[in-house]
């Protein structure tokens, strides 16, 4: 029976060229880097990987050891013998590994000096610093993970809410790629079928009924569809929904910018025109992201800055997710708030709140309203009052889509939607040419086409240039 690296990236090619360039791909080199963040801390990571990983070990005369049994050792400088630090190492035998190469981990002290001197010791003992994402694109290669699955790890590690984390740690499991992988088996054997249509074509109702590859056809839309409708909700869970608070002067944004943060970030007076720059924060409601951008007064008449300020609210607004119009409670709505409806209409921002403010001031129903469609929640950033209702409004308005279904593979990258938009096409011009009676073996070009989308999405051939947009992503020593 085949084993290691090599076996794993035969069971992944499709055929012996595959196979060929996938192995042509990794370079022969040993790469080390730090894996840990810069900073003061109290421990640091350095990894080594590749053929050389072990001899390196026995170089930096640190003692040979049995893969995955840590040994406390002296790590020594390889021409000099100096010591460099008090380290604990760890052996992985390839394909054993992260990598699916030979591996050695080295625990070392952390802070500016001590992980930069064992890195330059491994340099000195052959070798080479790695590039950005190289141990997870020897991994990819080594056929240790999908690529679906590689740009998961970067989502773990950039993840800011609870709800992104969960999405890439699902999908670090394969979540997404299983359920890319069942379309693709779909694809496949819409293929054999339409295969039986090819060789038996003069058949009245040949072994295939007509009715049965549409049908095939028909579910590969719809299932494609249900992935893409979520997949804005998706996108929004890695940086947040742009959420943007607007309104006249005075209206009460900061104060409820700072609410929404539990801190006093923006600064709050009485004075209209406080706030002349864009300050942003980003908050996790419910586990669920959100980019809160407080903004200057919408005025007209206003001085220089203030100008300047107004006009980066206006800009923000247009690219907003969802725009927080604040209105005080006992304040008739007027043209400003007629206004700015109008521009976030004509700019296509659908998602608009309103919050009625200040009312603690008001008893009673706020003065008239402001818009017709959006929700209106009156607020107090004093006592608190409907901030709970306000937080619930915008989870609902931004993620009722993907809240609460974690086991739900979420697509949360331009790069996947691209593939699947791409594969929904090729199905969708198949269909089409079915219903215009081309041949077989002419509309099933679409199916494979769309076979292939989605094999570009795993991975399963890959050009170099995907791998370096996917890979330079990454921090070093990842
Ligand atoms: N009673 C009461 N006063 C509030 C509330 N929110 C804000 N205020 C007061 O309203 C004034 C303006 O508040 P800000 O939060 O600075 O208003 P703003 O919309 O950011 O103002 P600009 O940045 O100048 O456009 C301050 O004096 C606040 O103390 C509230 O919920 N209740
Ligand atoms: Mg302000």
């Amino acid at each position: 029976m085949l084993e290691g690296a090599a076996s794993e990236r035969w069971q992944h090619a499709r055929s012996v060229d595959e196979y060929l360039v996938s192995a042509d791909m990794i370079d022969q080199s040993t790469i080390a880097a730090i894996s840990t963040a810069p900073g003061r801390a109290a421990l640091a990571v350095v990894r080594l990987s590749g053929p050389e990983a072990h001899l390196i070990a026995s170089r930096l005369h640190l003692p040979d050891a049995d893969p995955r049994v840590s040994r406390h050792a002296t790590l020594r400088h390889p021409k000099t013998r100096e010591a460099v630090d008090d380290v604990v190492a760890v052996r992985f035998a390839g394909p054993a590994s992260y990598t699916g190469e030979d591996m050695l981990e080295v625990s070392c002290h952390g802070g500016a000096l001590a992980p930069q001197l064992v890195l330059e010791a491994a340099c000195a003992a052959g070798a080479r610093v790695a590039n950005p994402g190289e141990f997870t694109r020897r991994a990819f290669l080594n056929g240790k993970l999908d690529l679906m699955q590689a740009e998961a790890v970067v989502d773990l590690i950039e993840a800011r809410s609870p709800a992104m984390h969960t999405a890439a740690l699902f999908q670090l499991d394969r979540g997404l790629s299983l359920r890319i992988e069942e379309l693709r088996e779909e694809l496949l054997g819409l293929q054999g079928l339409l295969a039986y249509d090819i060789d038996f074509p003069d058949e009245d109702e040949g072994p295939v009924p007509a009715a049965r590859i549409e049908e095939a056809a028909a579910g590969l839309v719809h299932r494609l569809s249900r992935m893409l409708d979520l997949a804005p909700e998706g996108e929004l869970l890695r940086d947040g929904a742009l959420t943007v608070i607007a309104g006249r002067p005075n209206a009460g944004k900061s104060s409820i910018f700072n609410a929404l943060l539990g801190i006093e970030r923006a600064i709050v007076t009485e004075e209209p025109g406080t706030t002349r720059d864009a300050i942003e924060a980003l908050v996790s409601l419910g586990g669920y992201p959100f980019r809160f951008v407080d903004t200057a007064g919408l005025r007209e008449n206003a001085g220089r800055i203030e100008e300047l300020g107004i006009e980066m609210a206006r800009g923000y607004a247009q690219r907003a997710d969802l725009v927080l119009l604040c209105v005080e409670a006992d304040r008739m709505p007027g043209p400003d708030e007629d206004n700015f409806l109008r521009e976030l209409t004509a700019a296509g921002v659908s998602r608009v709140v309103v919050l009625r403010t200040k009312s603690d001031e008001r008893r009673g129903r706020p003065a008239g309203s402001v818009s017709d469609s959006a929700p209106e929640v009156p607020v107090s950033a004093v006592t608190g009052q409907g901030l709970p209702e306000l937080r619930t409004v915008l989870l609902e308005l931004v993620y009722s889509g993907i809240r609460g279904k974690q086991e739900t593979p979420l697509v949360t990258r331009a790069r996947h939607i691209d593939c699947l938009e791409r594969a929904r096409a090729d199905v969708t011009a198949f269909q089409e040419a079915r219903t215009g009676g081309l041949p077989a073996e002419i509309a099933g070009t679409h199916i494979q086409d769309a076979t292939h989308v989605l094999e570009d999405l795993l991975g399963v051939v890959t050009s170099e240039d995907v791998l370096d947009r996917v890979f330079g992503s990454f921090c070093v020593g990842k």
